[in-house]
């Protein structure tokens, strides 16, 4: 079984809503097992800065799916929720993303795949969630809690947990 940390993001229609619907579908369709989910939390939106906040959350799964059928499935998923790679824009408003931070300790470059997650380390929308859940593992020889430390967090809020759906 491989250790899997996900990112997921999303800034149109009810994020968290649309996130515990693809937590469920991530473990149905990877045949995994979710180890750790972090809170969901409102971001500022990074990059593209025109358009409205952002929920962001980092889950680790189990599963013996490769890394790149892993993310097939993720695409799918992301599809499945409403996201139209072919009519956004990069860095812009989506229901649905989902990012592969790290796969095990794979490390791999290529365009469509690479492992660990690139640009990681610049985004406190992923660091602040990744470290709840995972604050003492180390990728690529960096450890998550001392990469968070090393960015501004301003405007990241934790948001109250919902109740469970009845
Ligand atoms: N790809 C390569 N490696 C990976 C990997 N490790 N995980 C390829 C996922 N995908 C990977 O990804 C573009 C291509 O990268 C894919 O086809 C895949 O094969 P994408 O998710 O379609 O591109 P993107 O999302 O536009 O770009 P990128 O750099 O992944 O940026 P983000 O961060 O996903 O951009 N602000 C806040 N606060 N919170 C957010 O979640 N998200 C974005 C979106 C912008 N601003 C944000 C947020
Ligand atoms: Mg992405």
């Amino acid at each position: 079984m491989a250790s899997v940390l996900i990112a997921l993001g999303g800034n149109v229609g009810d994020v968290r809503a649309t996130f515990r619907k693809a937590i469920a579908n991530i473990c149905g369709m990877t045949q995994g097992s979710l180890v750790a989910r972090s809170s969901d939390y409102a971001t500022p939106p990074w990059g593209d800065k025109q358009q409205p906040p952002f929920v962001n959350a980092c889950i680790e799964i189990e599963t013996r799916l490769d890394p790149h059928t892993l993310l097939a499935t993720l695409h799918k998923i992301e599809k499945k929720f409403g996201r139209d790679r072919a009519h956004e824009r990069h860095w812009g408003p989506r229901p649905l993303d989902l990012d592969l931070l790290a796969y095990d300790d794979v490390r791999l470059t290529r365009r469509e795949l690479t492992l660990p997650h690139p640009r990681l380390f610049e985004r406190a929308f992923v660091l602040v969630p990744l470290a709840e859940i995972a604050p003492d593992r180390i990728i690529a020889g960096r450890r998550v809690r001392d990469e968070l430390a090393k960015l501004s967090t301003d405007g990241i809020e934790r948001l109250p947990d919902l109740p469970d759906p009845a």
